[in-house]
Parts: C-alpha cells; structure tokens; sequence
C-alpha cells in the first residue's frame, strides 16, 4: 500500500513537472511533421488558455488523418500538402491530439 502511494506521487509530480516546463498562455501553434512514419513532435503537452485559438499544421510524406479528441476534429490530410486545424478551445479538460494511420499522440492539450 505504501509502495503504491509513492508511485501515484511520483506520478503526480512527473505530471505536474511535465505542465509547468512547457507552460504556455494564449494562441497556441503546434507544427507538425509526420516523415518516414515518425511524428514530430510526439507526446508534448501545451498548457492552453481556456477561449485561446489553437492552430496545428501537419505536413506529412503520407496520407494521414489528424483527430483531436475531445473537440470531435478529424481532417484527413494529403502527402506533400500541409493541413491546417485551427479551432477555439473553449472547453476545459485533457485532449489528444493524434495521427490515426501513423497511429501516434502528436500532442496533449491541457485548456484550463
Ligand atoms: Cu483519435
């Protein structure tokens, strides 16, 4: 039970410390790029201001389709032809964003 509290500690702080590295307030860019079946960036978390525009451009050597969870976007997106997303985050809560044919979590948007 004690080994089990720790861990939801370091889990806490772990989440805490990866929020506050890469704080970020107002309209939020996230470019993205999907080459060789490798995304980039991958996993990173951005801290959005609840009503901020967010805009995320995906470039890819492949179809693909772009999902942000949460706010229900998917765009399908054309090999050579960059995509742009942009949408107000107007509701609060943790959302995903991911890539469905390289199936991989481009990024995680906190809106508070
Ligand atoms: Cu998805």
């Amino acid at each position: 039970m004690r080994r089990l509290i720790g861990l939801l500690l370091v889990t806490v702080l772990l989440a805490t410390g990866a929020c506050s590295s890469s704080a970020k307030t107002g309209p939020v860019s996230i470019a993205v790029t999907i080459a060789n079946g490798k995304v980039t960036p991958s996993g990173a978390t951005y801290e959005v201001s609840v009503g901020s525009k967010v805009t995320i451009t995906v470039t890819s050597d492949a179809a693909d389709t772009v999902h942000v969870h949460g706010y229900e976007i998917e765009k399908e997106v054309v090999a050579g032809t960059p995509t742009v997303i942009t949408f107000t985050a107007d509701k609060t809560g943790s959302y995903e964003v991911e890539t469905h044919v390289v199936e991989a979590t481009i990024a995680t948007l906190h809106v508070r």
